[in-house]
């Protein structure tokens, strides 16, 4: 095998007349001409210059194009990096200067805003999409291409994660990362060239990209492909589909519609949740109503998924169910590094294929997170039970998780402690109903300080949309504890209903 991801999950496609992807106004693309689109990319990403082991950033509208552009980068060797489509030029001039990205690619509305960025650091600078450049270059290419030579260890994407201190880390994903965990996950969930995916996530994240689009690849199935979660169209191809994953947020506004019903969801095998916390009332309604048990799993972008309630036998509510196979899972002591004995509560550490090669340039970030026997520490806090089901419990990190989409406290308080007439600000996650945790600033204020239209404004500019505050509480001081340190659980217990009083 000369590039395991492209001979495994995109060779096959080539030539193929089978369905591959149907779009929300019910065009299809075969899997022969998704796979022509990916060869022409590849050629353009060669004629743009870049060779096996550069990076490609990626800022674009979810779209056919951009999966085939991963599938160009896989054939050519190109180290893939998907951006989140909310972030500000601010936040995405971190990622490509620190990558040192050779080619940024972004919608062609966007080609202007971006390019003083692009020219500040040399960086070449194309559009994807209709009327794009970097359509242009590809139209006239072969639709045929011989991959790059990779191996096992050779780097597929850089995906950057926040950190709880400091700057983001950028994690280096090996093809065997992104391999063993897309086959383990089509044993383990039974997928087979019969499926139909319901695909409404964003594919710029672990989950919408390597989870739900290798598993598919690797299966031989098909994919309808949505431009984002839209509860009209997401019910109208329920018909046709026989799997979804979603976050919890994905449920719970299910649940909110009276469509849902035993028969709306007839036709599908399977409903899967993670990248946060389902709860255990969201999993037993959907039971009631469905008549299907969600499948929760557990994962991370430095780790791909690590644990999975089963496909046969009970899908625990409010568990993650069992290490994946291959995956090692162990509680510890989070100071001593100890294992602790079954049932109790403490870090949980993993190691196995899917885990990372670390952080991108950070070696000192990376030895940090690793144990000395090479397990990797998640910052998630469980418990497994005498039967061996996972359960998260906590987190040792200080991490929000809204909707799905990781927001680091620390990020947004840098900058409300940088305004003028604020003194200090503490950000936390309070229980909400449709996002499961929403980011709320807590501000000790100068005199008045800014109102809140003054807060967003300057925030705005700087931050992506789903990491602002959706509320703002004043006070005139944080509450702290004997050592100074700011009680960021006082706050979130004081605030737990805030949301659901004031009705969101
Ligand atoms: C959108 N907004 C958000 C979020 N999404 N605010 C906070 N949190 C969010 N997640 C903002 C919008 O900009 C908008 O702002 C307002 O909230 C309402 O938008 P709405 O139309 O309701 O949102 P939406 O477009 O329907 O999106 C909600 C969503 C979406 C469907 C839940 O956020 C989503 O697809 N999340 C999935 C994220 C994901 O794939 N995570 C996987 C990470 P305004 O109206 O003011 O402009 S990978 C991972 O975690 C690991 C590896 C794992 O285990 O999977
Ligand atoms: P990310 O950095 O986006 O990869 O987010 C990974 C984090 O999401 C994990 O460390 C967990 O805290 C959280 N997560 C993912 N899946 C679940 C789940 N099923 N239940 C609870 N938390 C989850």
């Amino acid at each position: 095998m000369t590039n395991p991801i492209h001979d495994t999950l995109f060779a096959p496609l080539a030539g193929q007349p089978r369905p591959f992807l149907t779009l929300a106004d019910g065009t299809q693309i075969t899997a022969g001409e998704f796979h022509d689109q990916l060869a022409r990319y590849g050629h353009a990403l060669r004629a743009c210059g870049l060779e096996p082991g550069d990076r490609v950033a990626v800022q674009a509208s979810k779209s056919p194009r951009m999966l085939a552009l991963y599938g160009a980068a896989m054939a050519t060797g190109i180290v893939f990096l998907p951006l989140n489509t909310a972030y500000t030029p601010d936040e995405l001039e971190y990622f490509v200067t620190d990558c040192c990205a050779r080619l940024l690619l972004v919608d062609p509305e966007r080609g202007t805003a971006l390019a003083p960025l692009a020219g500040r650091h040399g960086i070449r600078l194309e559009s994807l999409g209709a009327g794009g450049s970097f359509d242009a270059l590809a139209a006239n290419q072969p639709h045929r291409i011989d991959p790059a030579a990779r191996a096992d260890t050779d780097l597929a994407a850089l995906l950057y994660t926040s950190g709880t201190t400091g700057r983001s880390k950028g994690a280096m994903l090996s093809q065997r990362n992104l391999l063993s965990n897309a086959e383990t996950l089509v044993d383990l969930w039974r997928f087979t060239e019969k499926d139909v995916l319901l695909h409404a996530l964003p594919i710029f994240h672990t989950h919408g990209l390597f989870v739900a689009t290798n598993v598919i690849l690797r299966a031989g199935a098909q994919m309808v492909f949505m431009p984002k979660f839209d509860i009209d169209q997401v019910f109208e191809a329920m018909g046709r589909a026989t799997a979804m994953m979603g976050v919890p947020t994905f449920y719970t506004r299910l649940l909110e519609d009276p469509r849902l019903s035993r028969d709306t969801v007839g036709h599908m095998r399977l409903f899967i949740s993670g990248s946060a916390p389902l709860l255990a009332e969201t999993h037993q309604q959907w039971s009631a109503r469905t008549g299907h048990d969600i499948l929760e799993r557990y994962g991370m972008t430095e780790t791909n998924m690590l644990t999975s309630n089963p496909y046969d036998g009970a899908r625990r509510p409010g568990t993650v169910g069992f290490p994946l196979p291959g995956v090692s899972l162990r509680i510890t002591d989070a100071d001593s590094g100890r294992e602790l004995p079954q049932g109790q509560t403490g870090m949980i550490e993993v190691k196995g294929p899917n885990v990372f090669q670390g952080y991108w340039q950070m070696p000192e970030k990376t030895a940090e997170e690793f144990r000395a026997d090479g397990y990797f520490m998640t910052g998630d806090l469980g418990v497994i039970d005498a039967q061996g089901y996972v359960t998260i419990v906590g987190r040792a990190k200080d991490l929000i998780i809204s909707g799905g989409y990781n927001v680091y406290p620390k990020e947004v308080e840098l900058l409300l402690d940088e305004m003028p007439g604020l003194r200090e600000s503490a950000v936390i996650g309070l229980p909400h109903p449709d996002l499961g945790e929403a980011v709320v600033a807590v501000l000790a204020v100068q005199g008045d300080g800014p109102d809140e239209g003054q807060i967003m404004a300057e925030l705005a500019a700087k931050l992506a949309r789903f990491k602002q505050p959706k509320a703002f509480i004043r006070l005139p001081e944080l509450p702290r504890n004997t050592m100074g340190k700011v009680q960021k659980a006082e706050l979130r217990k004081t605030y737990a209903a805030y949301f659901t009083q004031t009705a969101a």
